[in-house]
């Protein structure tokens, strides 16, 4: 039934939502919606999902050939859409709209060290830009030498009942390998289609194809569809990993429910499993952040949308608009601009265009956040 998961009070204003998403193209994060769909999390928070199997990505350094890796690479990409795409209905029982980062918002976190996975795993986010809204982020497994670098920012438009959001920017994977050289990744990104508006009950689907390419030649090519396509269940995906020109073998061809399980096809062996626990990332406690961390500078509004209190959570809120309101207009009076803390933007990312145009990556060229290399861990 129409808006059945929508408390009673809210559904005159989840309608009025939902028909001002109909036309709608751009940025959505800044789109008023009903307090029953916020969520206390800042999107600064989300890239943690890319590391919440540790020990998968420092797998990938363990791979002893080109082919290994390539896979090893594969297996923890798919193995992190589970809480990437359905964390927040795990959580809080349907997809919510996340808190709209303000620019220079950070978030530091890391995974321990222990046996199975080497060193400490490290993420540090920073908040690029507001308008549009795009969250750089580094994941670092410095004794493995795996290193992840990427940025996020979407394009939303409403097409057929649903929000369609088209990920913008990339991710760039590296591997320092024994002999001394460095193989890259180029990681795109899937679309998304959120469904169940009508409901009231919003999640996402993923659509479209997404690449893996290494500098080694192997691709990974991942196709995604939801119910009644390859096997009428949701969240399944195909993945056909292909080797360069010059080696003879066939693909790999994997086939699954990226949320659950998946099987190489011809041999019947799972690849990836995601039914057990993840492990969510370390983070310092809101006391002892600063005022720039997300959970520190979130707290106010995050305790009133936790509590039901809206009121003090628009408060709260409305104080740190204006505090950037008024960053921005001091700012243009005195000829300055924010100066990022942790990454400097590039027009072009050079590993993008090498890399993309071995499977005619579209766009051809994008840009790109180089990491400075400051982690809060080297400053201290
Ligand atoms: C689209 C979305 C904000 C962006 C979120 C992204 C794409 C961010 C990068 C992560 O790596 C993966 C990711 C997962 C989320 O599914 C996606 C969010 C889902 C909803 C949110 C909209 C801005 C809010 C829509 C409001 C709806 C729920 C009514």
């Amino acid at each position: 039934q129409a808006g059945e998961a929508v408390p009673a009070a809210q559904k005159s204003s989840w309608t009025s939502f939902l028909k001002s998403l109909a036309g709608f193209t751009g940025d959505l994060s800044a789109m008023t919606a009903p307090p029953f769909i916020l969520s206390p999390t800042s999107l600064t928070e989300f890239p943690a999902y890319w590391c919440e199997r540790p020990e998968l990505f420092a797998a990938i350094a363990d791979g002893k050939t080109e082919q290994a890796r390539a896979f090893a690479v594969l297996k923890w990409f798919i193995s992190t859409l589970k809480g990437q795409y359905t964390s927040r209905n795990e959580s809080m029982g349907s997809e919510k709209k996340p808190l709209n980062p303000v620019l220079g918002e950070l978030f530091y976190g890391y995974w321990p060290a222990n046996a199975a996975r080497g060193g400490k795993t490290t993420l540090v986010v920073e908040q690029v830009s507001h308008h549009p809204p795009i969250t750089a982020y580094r994941i670092e497994n410095l004794e493995k030498g795996v290193i992840l670098t990427g940025h996020s920012a979407q394009k939303t438009s409403f097409s057929g009942g649903s929000i369609i959001v088209k990920q913008v920017g990339h991710a760039t994977l590296t591997v320092s390998l024994p002999s001394g050289e460095t193989e890259e990744y180029l990681i795109t990104l899937p679309r998304l289609r959120i469904d169940g508006l009508w409901y009231g009950s919003p999640y996402i689907e993923l659509a479209e194809t997404s690449y893996i390419q290494s500098s080694t030649g192997w691709l990974s090519t991942i196709e995604y569809k939801g119910k009644g396509y390859f096997s009428g269940k949701s969240h399944t995906f195909k993945a056909t990993l292909t080797p360069p020109s010059h080696v003879h073998t066939s693909p790999h061809v994997i086939e699954g429910t990226w949320h659950t399980t998946s099987k190489e096809l011809h041999s019947g062996v799972t690849f990836h499993d995601v039914t057990s626990p993840k492990e969510e990332i370390t983070v310092a406690p809101v006391e002892q952040q600063g005022e720039w961390e997300s959970r520190k500078l979130w707290h106010g509004v995050a305790t009133g949308i936790r509590e039901g209190d809206f009121e003090s959570a628009a408060t709260f809120k409305g104080k740190i608009e204006n505090e950037q309101r008024q960053r921005r207009r001091d700012e243009s009076a005195n000829g300055t601009t924010w100066e990022l803390k942790h990454f400097k933007h590039i027009e072009y990312d050079p590993v993008y265009e090498r890399l993309g145009k071995l499977f005619k990556a579209n766009p051809p060229t994008e840009d790109g956040y180089v990491y400075l290399g400051n982690s809060p861990r080297s400053e201290s």
